[in-house]
């Protein structure tokens, strides 16, 4: 099952992801948290991300591609996984189709959350990461309608793109994720069951 998570930052993505990938038994793969990692351990690649993340910009296509392609060449990988926060750019979406297809595995299912610009400012600041102060707060959003948004007509026009109400209560938006993925899961053999 290869299912993609997209929204703009701070829209609760990696809250969801996290239990997503309990329910769903599938590797978790965030190229925001992979990042991160390179930047604690101070590798080349961690080091040429660091003043993207820290600028608020998106880290350049083929610095994000090497490390996920790391990541994806794992076995654990060959069944498929939650992309979290990946793609985040065109590029990187037709570079997944292509390395999709090569593997003979398609898309399941593009998952999106909508918050309002204001409750995303806020929930940022609450979370109090270092690439999170306001400056760079402003920088993200921008990037991602001029980036990232685009992908969702992308995405609805090839009839993959699930979008859930992300003002909800973390439980009701994992609720409304689970409910969209029914037919998802049938398909692959996975009984729905009552994710409460
Ligand atoms: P990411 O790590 O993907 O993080 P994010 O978009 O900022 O946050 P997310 O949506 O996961 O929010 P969260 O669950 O934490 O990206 C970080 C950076 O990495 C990017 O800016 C970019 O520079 C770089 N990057 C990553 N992938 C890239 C790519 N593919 N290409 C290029 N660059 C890339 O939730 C936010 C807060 O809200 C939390 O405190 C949470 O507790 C709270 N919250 C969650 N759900 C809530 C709810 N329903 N109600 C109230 N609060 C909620």
């Amino acid at each position: 099952m290869w299912i993609v998570f997209i929204s703009p930052p701070g829209a609760g993505k990696g809250t969801q992801c996290e239990r997503l990938v309990r329910a769903l038994g599938l590797p978790h793969l965030s190229t925001g948290e992979m990042l991160r990692e390179a930047m604690q351990t101070q590798s080349p690649l961690g080091q040429a991300a660091a003043e993207y993340m820290h600028s608020g910009q998106l880290v350049p296509d083929h610095l994000v591609m090497d490390i996920l392609q790391q990541r994806l060449d794992e076995h654990d990988c060959n069944q498929g996984c939650l992309l979290d926060g990946f793609p985040r750019t065109l590029c990187q979406a037709e570079l997944l189709h292509e390395l999709l297809e090569r593997r003979g595995t398609p898309l399941d299912r593009v998952l999106a959350l909508d918050v309002d610009r204001d409750e995303l400012v806020r929930r940022m600041l609450q979370r109090q990461r270092p690439d999170d102060t306001p400056e760079t707060i402003a920088q993200r959003l921008e990037v991602y309608q001029a980036e990232t948004a685009p992908l969702l007509d992308y995405y609805r026009r090839q009839d993959l793109l699930l979008t859930v109400d992300g003002m909800q209560s973390p439980d009701d938006v994992f609720r409304s994720l689970m409910a969209g993925l029914d037919q998802v899961r049938r398909r692959h053999g996975h009984e729905p069951e009552d994710p409460s």
